[in-house]
């Protein structure tokens, strides 16, 4: 196999986040660009010769290229075989699922997520471990070490492009490139953890969902498992064709950039059921009539109706949640007298815990909830957690989520996120307020006094890595919250991320809108961030 000399291999000049490499399409385009990393990632990992690995992407644009240049480059590196999504498909929750049921070696996905696609949009790539989850810090550190001084690559000298949109195997060299359903081994898992039957007979009683895979990947997983398997009609699944510019939207399931799903079930005639998922199809977001569900509350009311639901009746082992994510799910597992764990954003910090059987369930407020049923956050899995309680306790959404807040109190929350700033600017606010955590230690702050201000840092329970600077923490002596945090994930400027919490246990409060009822902490923390003359923003680009 030709080994290639690159004097100057370009390198990412930032530090892959929290999911992979993030970038331009036009980025991942320059010569050698892809080659560097996936290179990198190879010598990092140190496969041993004939392993298998999994590989497939979200569709988004220069999915199919990319993967030509991966197969050539596994052959060329001794891969024995590679599973390929047919079409260059695979969602994340179902490359992690594969991982898993075929033990590979681990796999490679293709995806910026919920970033836009498209030849002026983002690409991204990612390494996931033998467990079936994004791998650990100290392999990403090293992939990005490895690919500062890469001075070579190896790629098979194969000129005719490998068939993708055909099921079987075919050779590369020594290698088998097998091309594979990409959804049946996911769909099967989904009926192993629910009870389908009380799903069907649900939506054949006129209730009715409407899921929106917004061009992205769950399209053809959506259409298998509502429609073919539990048989909601046709029209149930809408914008389900993956497109590699997934129709000029945002693929990112939120208020915002999914209003045609918002709008339906906000209008005439409302579906008693939306969810919408994202570009990957590893987020979710949950919509009853006229109603929304937050994602902190969500991963909370899960694991409050877990036992309803055939895969989880055993019970939970734990609960883990991201710092920022609200502490509704921490009060389910006080009164179900199990351990809640709190971890940095980002869902490699809760493969560790899952893999020593500490939790169960996982969530983050970035519409990301799972399970260790796999080493991702899966969005379908959450829209089939939803489906299987209410079949099983024949109730509204909305009557759902009160009857919770009712009984635990009331997690008000909100984040705001300022997309797109100045990286100094975004670097500024940050910096003050790690200046001002002298000064505000104990002060009071119109109605809220500070109990505590510092930068989030965390010590794995397993292995005992410790991870700093995951976020400016400004706690309130009534529990309430205001969390600052720079985004890993964006590609253009910084973005600012505010997380808002206040705790209601009074249930005649319950119907207070959320910005009104953080309006308080809401204008503390633009106050003391000075963000507004820092960034030149009177508003935040996405409200949750
Ligand atoms: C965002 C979310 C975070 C999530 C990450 C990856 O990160 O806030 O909770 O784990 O995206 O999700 P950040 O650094 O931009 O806040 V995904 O669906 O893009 O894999
Ligand atoms: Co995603």
């Amino acid at each position: 196999m030709p080994v290639y000399t690159i004097a100057t291999i370009p390198f990412p000049d930032q530090k892959p986040g929290t999911s992979g490499l993030r970038k331009r399409v036009q980025v991942f385009r320059q010569p050698h660009y892809l080659e560097n990393f996936v290179q990198s990632i190879f010598d990092t990992i140190a496969a041993p010769p004939d392993a298998t690995l999994v590989l497939g992407g979200d569709g988004r644009y220069y999915n199919r290229e990319a993967i030509q240049v991966i197969l050539k480059m596994a052959s060329a590196n001794g891969f024995g075989r590679v599973l390929v999504g047919k079409g260059g498909i695979l969602s994340t929750p179902a490359a992690s699922c594969l991982i898993r049921k075929y033990r590979t070696f681990g796999g490679i996905i293709l995806s910026a997520s919920h970033n836009p696609g498209g030849p002026g949009g983002d690409f991204g790539i990612k390494y996931n471990t033998a467990n079936g989850g994004p791998a650990p810090e100290r392999t990403t550190e090293a992939i990005y070490a490895a690919s500062k001084t890469i001075m070579q690559y190896r790629i098979a000298d194969v000129a005719s492009e490998i068939e993708l949109d055909a099921l079987g195997d075919s050779k590369l060299g020594d290698m088998t490139v097998s091309v594979i359903d990409p959804v049946s081994d996911y769909a099967e898992l989904m009926e192993s953890l629910f009870d389908f039957a009380a799903i069907r007979a649900l939506l054949s009683n006129g209730f009715r969902i409407r899921f929106d895979a917004m061009h992205a990947v769950t399209g053809p997983y959506a259409r298998e498992i509502f429609v073919n398997r539990l048989g909601a009609p046709a029209d149930s699944v809408i914008n389900a064709e993956p497109l590699p510019d997934f129709g000029g939207g945002h693929p990112d399931p939120n208020l915002t950039y999914a209003h045609e799903l918002v709008d339906i079930l906000y209008g005439d005639n409302a579906p008693d059921f939306g969810a919408a998922s994202d570009g990957d199809g590893d987020r979710n977001m949950i919509l009853g009539r006229h109603f929304f569900v937050t994602p902190s509350d969500s991963l909370a009311i899960i694991a409050a109706n877990a036992h309803l639901v055939p895969g989880y009746k055993q019970g939970l082992a734990g609960i883990a949640r991201s710092m920022p994510t609200s502490a509704a799910a921490d009060r389910v597992a006080a009164a179900l007298n199990i351990p809640c764990y709190e971890t940095p954003t980002g869902w490699k910090f809760f493969g560790n815990l899952m893999d020593a059987g500490k939790v169960t369930l996982c969530g983050e407020e970035s519409f990301g909830t799972g399970s260790d049923h796999i080493r991702e956050k899966d969005g379908l899995w959450a829209v089939l957690f939803w489906l299987n309680i209410l079949a099983a306790r024949r109730q509204s959404v909305e009557t759902i989520v009160r009857e919770h807040r009712a009984r635990f109190g009331r997690n008000v929350y909100s984040r705001h996120d300022y997309e797109g700033i100045p990286g100094d600017a975004a670097n500024s606010v940050m910096k003050l307020l790690h200046e001002r955590f002298g000064e505000l230690q104990g002060a009071q702050l119109g109605n809220y006094k500070v109990l505590f201000c510092d930068d989030f840092s965390y010590t794995d329970p397993v292995d005992g890595s410790v991870s700093i600077g995951q976020g400016v923490r400004i706690g309130f002596t009534d529990g309430s919250r205001i969390v600052f945090r720079l985004s890993g994930t964006g590609t253009e400027g910084a973005t600012l991320r505010i997380y808002l919490e206040a705790f209601e246990p009074d249930v005649a409060q319950h119907h207070l809108d959320a910005q009104e009822a953080l309006a308080g902490l809401i204008s503390i923390a633009l106050e003391i961030s000075e963000l507004r003359q820092r960034t030149g923003r009177d508003r935040p680009t996405v409200i949750t």
